[in-house]
């Protein structure tokens, strides 16, 4: 019981894997803001294979950003961006495409692609996207945000961070099961920095345990993240390397099974140590 059935390909989470980001948004936040550097189908590729030559086994990629202050993009553009690079990875690697969407037209065309895993940080939350993600049989991983990325930042509240992103996730677990959507194909994702301070993010790293144990495979996404320039004193996005390698061992150790990251390499070195200590106990 311990794997994912992602459409042709399967994955074992017998031990944690790693899920390297591939961004095909002008604006990623991890750049610099330089932008455009993943945007045709060929760049894309060429980044694809060297994650996946590092060690990634899910490679998730992303047409809208989501990072604090990010903009909505049109469904035209998401496709646009998405489709293309879907099909060329489907036909020339062999790893498992996630796809980071909320948008029941990119569920839909992407799975008819190849893709094998829907990432959707907005918890299948918008009209349609619960019986897109159904239909296309594919495994989903539905993660906690307060509010929406323009504004999540500005005030998170929470009397219990851990109980109501539990509470929460729970609710879309029985959301996903009425629209016919079974829990084994279900991944779970607490959403570090999505509407969160860095205590938040602290007292919810402390309650993966916990949560793992609601028996859902945990997925965690640290990588460059805010919370690591915080907790370094202000280190900026591109100083923030041993920081996020530190988050992941310690995540992959309170019971994470997928870590998303952009540094593969190391992050599969971090989870290793994890593993092997897992493997003791
Ligand atoms: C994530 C995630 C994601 N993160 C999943 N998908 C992002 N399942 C995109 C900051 O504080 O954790 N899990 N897709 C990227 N989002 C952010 C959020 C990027 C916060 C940066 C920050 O800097």
């Amino acid at each position: 019981m311990n794997f994912l059935q992602c459409g042709s390909r399967r994955l074992d989470l017998g031990r944690p894997v790693v899920m390297g980001i591939l961004n095909v948004t002008p604006d990623s936040f991890s750049d610099g803001g330089r932008g455009g550097r993943f945007l045709g189908p060929d760049a894309a590729l060429a980044h694809a294979r060297r994650l996946w030559a590092e060690g990634a086994r899910i490679i998730d990629v992303g047409a809208e950003s989501t990072r604090p202050g990010a903009a909505p993009v049109s469904v035209q553009e998401e496709l646009e961006r998405m489709l293309p690079v879907v099909e060329r990875m489907a036909a020339e690697l062999d790893v498992v495409i996630s796809i980071d969407t909320s948008t029941p037209e990119v569920m839909a065309g992407a799975a008819a692609l190849g893709a094998g895993l829907i990432n959707d940080v907005r918890a299948l939350r918008r009209p349609g996207a619960l019986a897109a993600a159904a239909a296309t049989g594919l495994p989903v991983c539905l993660m906690h945000m307060q509010g929406e990325p323009d504004t999540m930042q500005e005030q998170p509240r929470y009397a219990d961070i851990g109980a109501e992103v539990e509470a929460f996730l729970l609710a879309r677990v029985a959301a996903c099961e009425m629209a016919g959507l079974p829990a084994e194909r279900i991944v779970l994702d607490p959403g570090f920095g999505f509407g969160k301070t860095l205590a938040h993010n602290l007292d919810l790293m402390a309650s993966l345990p916990r949560l793992a144990e609601l028996g859902f495979p945990l997925l965690v996404g640290v990588s460059r993240k805010s919370m690591l320039g915080a907790i370094l004193g202000g280190a900026p996005v591109d100083q923030r390397l041993h920081a996020g390698v530190a988050a992941a061992a310690i995540a992959a150790l309170h019971g994470a099974k997928i870590i998303r990251t952009h540094d593969v390499k190391a992050t599969c070195d971090a989870v290793a140590v994890a593993a092997a200590l897992l493997e003791r106990t």
